[in-house]
């Protein structure tokens, strides 16, 4: 090791030391776990301040764990917390949950705006499933005053008398297991029961207006670890384009993507992979993978993998045979060029349906002048410099709607669909542009273009200065991805 590599060395174990010491880890008595969180404790509290600052008086906002849901009568499906837990506080257990207060709840005797209560340890559990993070370790890793699950009834019910407004995240149903009150099962039931006991309570309303609008303008934290999510995702794209071969089942293909993001350190998929071959790339949500691959196949995948509790969400698109036909092609090249002038059209101050409405127009002159739709108009416009007002789209557009019938973007971040609470784009928020055209078996056109499903998907930075493709590292126009796969 020369000085130059020793200083390197140095620098990277302080680096690594400093890390951890600013960095808060969750769940560090699972010694075995990939720590899910590189927000710093101060952020989470800022993140919470805001909160609290939305909060009017007299009202108090509760939020809950994700529950586990099943997947056979002896095994359930790995859990993943919910998003507003992750970004409040950083705890990634289960039965947990956040109280907000601006007038503060009275918690053995102290006062507090926040306060978050998360299972006791017990030695059984963690017998089998491993150690638990319990009140204890939480307030010293997560800097949040944590009690136990056990006192949560008490603060609560304190809590409930003297607020006049309650936000509550209905899909996780805190009322269920610590209050009084069992049989309900529909929304409004539990609305009644609850103002019944707590008539002190005018107002339920939903959590995500006080979280959404925050969550979608990302932290250069955030960022950091979006960025490893898409890099990731884009070296497993690549990967599969380099290895892929006709005969192979979808799955195989999606096994492939799947081993490259958790080499990458990918906990897990963000969503189910998507991989659909020929007739299967028809399809918008296809995740069955079941299929085999037939030589001269288009292969459609959306798959995206999730770091530390952030999303990609990248598809691309090739032929199995490494080659496009001159049909797949031709396709091909129209969405390309729909997404690139979609992707054009992102910039601060833009509508959110911008790209949208560019993408579609320049897929509607595309299929008119490739005649698998009948809009001689259309087939003589220029799309790129029609004013985007004038782009009727959905179902306004019954024939181009037929083969491409969804939005082309929705913002992306902790949830593949995250919260869109504006419709006016700003800095530092992170959409999709994902255009596409299917056309399935039986479509009134040349039969020649049937069992084509073409979606070619990038995740969009929104920065000063337009938007920028955080996903590029996946090779995306057609030439780059024929040469990719021919090595
Ligand atoms: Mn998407």
């Amino acid at each position: 090791m020369n000085t130059r590599a020793t200083m390197k060395y140095i620098l990277s174990i302080s680096i690594a030391l400093f890390a951890q010491n600013l960095f808060a880890q969750s769940m560090e008595g699972n010694g075995d776990a990939p720590s899910p969180n590189h927000i710093r404790v101060e952020e989470y509290a800022a993140r919470r301040d805001s909160v609290l600052h939305r909060l009017p008086p007299r009202s108090i906002a509760v939020f809950r764990s994700a529950e586990e849901f099943s997947r056979t009568s002896s095994a359930e499906f790995p859990f993943r917390q919910a998003n507003n837990i992750l970004y409040l506080c950083g705890y990634n257990g289960q039965n947990a949950t956040l109280v907000l207060s601006p007038d503060s709840l009275t918690i053995a005797g102290e006062k507090l705006c926040a306060a978050l209560f998360v299972p006791a340890r017990n030695p059984q559990t963690e017998q089998w499933h491993g150690k638990q993070q319990g009140p204890e370790e939480t307030q010293r890793m997560l800097h949040i005053p944590s009690f136990s699950a056990d006192s949560l009834d008490t603060c609560v019910q304190r809590a409930f008398a003297t607020a006049t407004i309650l936000y509550y995240d209905w899909l996780h149903p805190i009322l269920r297991e610590s209050l009084p009150m069992k049989e309900f099962s529909a929304e409004h039931e539990e609305k009644k029961v609850l103002q019944q006991n707590f008539p002190g309570i005018q107002n339920i309303e939903p959590t995500a207006p006080l979280v959404d609008s925050l969550r979608m303008i990302k932290s250069d934290a955030e960022l950091a670890l979006m960025n490893e999510a898409i890099q990731t995702s884009c070296i497993a794209h690549r990967e599969v384009m380099k290895s892929a071969l006709p005969y192979q089942y979808e799955y195989q293909l999606a096994a492939i993507f799947d081993k490259t993001i958790q080499d990458g350190g990918c906990e897990a998929q963000a969503y189910p992979d998507i991989v659909g071959s020929g007739p299967n790339s028809c399809f918008l949500h296809y995740s069955t993978n079941r299929r085999q691959v037939m030589p001269g196949d288009i292969v459609l995948m959306d798959c995206g993998g999730e770091y530390r509790g952030y999303a990609a969400d990248i598809t691309r698109t090739f032929p199995i045979n490494g080659t496009f036909s001159p049909e797949q092609r031709a396709i091909y090249q129209i969405v390309y060029d729909a997404q690139t002038a979609g992707i054009a059209e992102v910039k601060p101050g833009a509508k959110f349906t911008a790209p949208h409405k560019r993408a579609f127009a320049i897929i509607r002159t595309g299929l008119a002048q490739l005649g698998i739709i009948r809009d001689s108009a259309w087939a003589h416009i220029n799309p790129l410099t029609i004013p985007l007002d004038s782009v009727a789209t959905g179902m306004n557009a019954p024939d181009v709607f037929r083969y491409f019938m969804h939005g082309t973007s929705h913002m992306l971040g902790m949830d593949v669909h995250d919260p869109n609470a504006a419709k006016i784009l700003s800095k530092n928020e992170v959409l999709t542009v994902e255009p596409g055209i299917y056309i399935p078996e039986g479509s009134p056109c040349d039969k020649k273009w049937w069992n084509i499903g073409v979606r070619i998907e990038d995740d969009i930075l929104v920065t000063d200065a337009g938007g920028k493709n955080l996903s590029a590292a996946a090779p995306r126009s057609a030439d780059d991805i024929e040469a990719l796969m021919k090595k």
